[in-house]
């Protein structure tokens, strides 16, 4: 019997983070929790790149780049898509979602999913350092290691 798993040791590992500046009061708390858990992982702060994007629509599009180079070991993406009075909501959120999804799927890099979608800012909040913790930092852990189980997958 063989069980592949990824450990959680970043040493040496290169991380992208794509981030999305529309609803910044959520997004950087995100991001604080994503860099904090790569380092809590060991990834070092020189391997960490990131890139900021106008809205969560265009995470897809860097997360892909990203991805292509060949540079990194995972690529997280971080973002919040807040319900507003309008469609635009389900338009960016899908767009989002299933770009994101593609690119996990199909790439040769692990993609990971840290995007928001909420009702409310205080549920995006909540889940960005307050009542229920930081996707960002959960983002982290799964990005090192699914990084770690890539290497040992065929
Ligand atoms: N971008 C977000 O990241 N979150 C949102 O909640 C959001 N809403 O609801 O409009 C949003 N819109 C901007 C969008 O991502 C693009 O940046 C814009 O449409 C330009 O392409």
């Amino acid at each position: 019997m063989e069980i592949l798993e990824g450990c959680l040791d970043g040493r040496g590992l290169k991380i992208a983070i794509a981030v999305s500046r529309f609803n910044e009061v959520v997004t950087k708390n995100l991001l604080e929790g994503a860099v904090s858990g790569l380092k809590r992982t060991a990834v070092s702060e020189g391997d960490i790149t990131i890139a900021w994007a106008p809205g969560a629509f265009e995470l897809p599009g860097i997360a892909a780049r990203f991805a292509a180079s060949g540079k990194f070991d995972a690529v997280i993406v971080l973002g919040a898509v807040i319900r507003g009075a309008t469609a635009h909501f389900e338009y960016v959120s899908s767009a989002v979602n299933s770009g994101i999804a593609h690119l996990a799927r199909e790439g040769k890099t692990p993609v990971i999913f840290g995007v928001l979608t909420t009702d409310t800012v205080e549920q995006a909040m909540d889940r960005a350092g307050l009542k229920c913790g930081n996707k960002g930092t959960d983002a982290a852990a799964a990005a090192v290691e699914m990084a770690n189980l890539y290497k040992r997958l065929p």
